[in-house]
């Protein structure tokens, strides 16, 4: 009786579900196919056929909730979903299984969540694809295979494959698989996931890493040649050199969380051992000095990747997300090109105050470079390194901005040198806050006059101008009782000598004059006639004690500026986000297949050469020197992979990738 009930009940939303997905892989099969097709791939960006699915798109974007679902805490077995046969369950649940989802599903979650478990259950028993006793249905057309696309003159630097391609014997017989196999493997044999295993030729991948490198090609652009504004080359002169990468790796947990954002992709290449497996070949692979992470969930990284990584040789540090996020960010670096000064954690949440109730944290690390021994007697200067993931919500602009003047104030007093100027610094992250936004502009300018700016323009992320109500934002921004003051700067930092001076006021100690204590005659008082001779007079009436009345409340101990944020850490962008020899922005990640950029690595720079910021831009000559960067992608080659994750990719970011060089110096 109660199981019927609940089939008349569930069995309209599951199926209102399966209309909906089926509507979405129509959409991004259109879209695909539309811009994979040569002709669409030689029109213009600006024509770029990301209009083509918006409409179709609207009404599942229409169901986001202001947040997701990420106030959900995910109780759901995080264990390895490794098994073939459950990886096609889940895809025979989502796709071509109407009947037996729609018996357990009350919602697209959680009839993930039963098949998973349900999977787990049946983990003993023999997967039915690989024995071939029962082949899954057909499914027509899969659209997480890339379609065959003709490779136009746009495309000479972008091997994209589509999935049929990936047979084993082509990939033995290119000579940079050869390399690229008899690299070190990262993970053990028995760890390695398999899946060469359709018997429908779907998803035909050989059984060894894939050099996703080789597929979404990216250019290494070399700057080490460049002229700066002394005319000397960047790579000139003595200098200690390395590279960090950047990257958010997708937290399995949030991808589950939000899985509506994920139905383009294939569930097998979502599954976290697989991702896993690229995500250390990535790192191994461009072998980077100091590597910033975001969304890097706890079990993952205790049980996975800090141990991985420290194979690799690096020192690892982990701040998770307060509250109850599963995830967080690392910072690693190898121990033999850097020794670690001091590790700051940062913690934005803030019990009790509005603004800063989210869970958002960061990492700051200050390191001392280790100077070759062939470079002879040479002091290289500390190198400041903050890694940070904040908020993701479109609205909160005002959130974002707290959040940011935190991991300034704390960078401030990492970076802080004796003579109060600051050691190289370089800040990276994913800021979910897009190019020349208020936020990009007030990292890179230093000052941003929010005062009465609705709270969503500050990240640039969506448009919400058409709504009644708009959050704005007011000055001050965070109460005086944060401790931070306008110009990102913790308050002690500021003015320690002011603010000890003035923590009382004249009137407050003048009031002690005629305290008993103050009238008595101390001991070894010289006697000067008509100065120390006389007693002061207490005024008549004049009652004691004097501490009865409450003291005044103490003046604010430092100044705030009326609407404006300042800070004084001279910063500028690896990423121009611009590809000029594709004419279109750069993408850091695609949420359903709309490109954008919200991952930077920002360092510091010096001003440009006639001693003040020309509108507020900024040269790369300072004492940390960019010396090159991996290229970013443009939306449309990402979407002949189809989109993020794909099976080369395995977060929906790009890994950001930079080397610099510092300055060395005489002792
Ligand atoms: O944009 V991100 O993805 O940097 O890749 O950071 C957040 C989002 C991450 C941590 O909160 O979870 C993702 N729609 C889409 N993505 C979301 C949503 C949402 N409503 N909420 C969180 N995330």
């Amino acid at each position: 009786m109660i199981a019927s009930c609940l089939c008349y009940l569930l069995l309209p939303v599951a199926r209102l579900f399966r209309v909906l997905s089926d509507a979405f892989f129509a959409c991004r099969k259109n879209a695909l196919q539309a811009k994979s097709s040569s002709s669409q791939v030689e029109e213009s960006f600006a024509m770029a056929p990301q209009v083509l699915d918006q409409e179709e798109c609207e009404g599942l974007l229409q169901q986001w909730p202001e947040e997701g679902s990420s106030h959900v805490c995910s109780t759901l077995s995080q264990g390895p979903l490794v098994d073939k046969a459950l990886a096609q369950s889940s895809l025979a649940l989502l796709m071509d299984n109407p009947g037996e989802q729609d018996a357990t599903s009350e919602d697209k979650w959680s009839s993930r969540q039963l098949s998973d478990l349900q999977a787990a259950e049946n983990l003993e028993e023999p997967s039915p694809g690989v024995l071939g006793e029962e082949p899954l249905p057909e499914v027509e057309d899969p659209v997480w295979a890339a379609v065959p696309m003709q490779t136009g003159p746009q495309y000479t630097d972008c091997a994209v494959l589509p999935m049929g391609f990936l047979a084993a014997e082509q990939w033995e017989e290119d000579p940079a698989v050869v390399a690229w196999r008899i690299a070190p493997e990262p993970v053990p044999e028995a760890e390695a996931p398999t899946w060469s295993f359709d018997s429908l030729g779907q998803l035909q991948l050989p059984p060894v890493e894939i050099p996703y490198h080789e597929i979404l090609w990216r250019e290494w652009e070399d700057f080490s040649t460049q002229l700066d504004a002394q005319g000397l080359e960047a790579g000139d002169g003595p200098q200690f050199q390395f590279t960090l990468m950047s990257y958010n790796i997708l937290a399995q947990d949030l991808m589950q969380q939000s899985s509506e954002l994920y139905l383009h992709c294939h569930p097998d290449i979502l599954n976290w051992n697989y991702r896993f497996a690229n995500l250390i070949q990535e790192f191994q692979h461009w072998d980077p000095d100091i590597l910033c992470l975001q969304e890097v969930q706890e079990n993952h990284y205790w049980e996975q990747l800090e141990p991985s990584l420290r194979m690799m040789g690096f020192t690892c540090f982990y701040k998770r997300r307060t509250g109850c996020k599963t995830d967080g960010c690392a910072v690693c670096y190898k121990p033999t090109r850097f020794r670690l000064l001091c590790a700051s954690p940062v913690e934005y949440f803030r019990p009790g105050l509005e603004l800063l109730n989210r869970d958002n944290v960061g990492l700051v690390l200050l390191l001392q470079p280790l100077v070759p021994e062939g470079l002879g007697r040479v002091s290289v200067a500390p190198l400041c390194v903050a890694n940070t993931h904040i908020l993701y919500n479109p609205r909160r602009g005002d959130v974002k901005l707290a959040q940011m003047a935190i991991l300034l104030a704390e960078v401030d007093k990492v970076a802080r040198l004796s003579d109060g100027s600051h050691c190289p610094i370089i800040l990276c992250g994913d800021l979910n806050s897009v190019p020349n936004s208020p936020l990009y502009n007030f990292i890179r300018d230093g000052e941003l006059q929010y005062h009465g700016m609705p709270a969503w323009k500050v990240s640039g992320q969506e448009d919400f101008s058409h709504q009644l109500y708009q959050r704005k934002l007011q000055a001050p921004l965070w109460p005086s009782a944060l401790g931070i003051t306008d110009c990102c700067q913790y308050v002690t930092f500021c003015h320690p000598k002011r603010s000890k001076r003035r923590k009382y006021s004249r009137d407050f100690l003048l009031r002690f004059r005629f305290c008993s204590i103050a009238c008595q005659r101390p001991a070894g008082l010289v006697f000067a006639e008509g100065v120390t001779d006389t007693k002061p007079e207490q005024p008549a009436g004049w009652a004691e004690p004097v501490l009865e009345e409450d003291p005044p409340e103490p003046e604010p101990a430092f100044p705030r500026a009326v609407g404006t944020v300042q800070h004084c850490l001279r910063l500028t962008s690896v990423y121009t986000h611009f590809l000029p020899q594709h004419g279109c922005p750069e993408v850091t990640t695609m949420p359903l297949g709309v490109g954008t950029t919200v991952d930077y690595i920002f360092f510091s720079a010096e001003p440009c050469e006639n001693g003040h910021r020309t509108g507020r831009r900024l040269c790369r000559d300072g004492t940390l020197k960019l010396l090159g960067r991996l290229s970013l992608l443009s939306e449309q080659i990402l979407w002949a992979a189809n989109g993020l994750p794909n099976p080369f990719c395995s977060s929906d970011h790009l890994c950001l990738l930079a080397s610099f060089g510092m300055e060395v110096t005489a002792p």
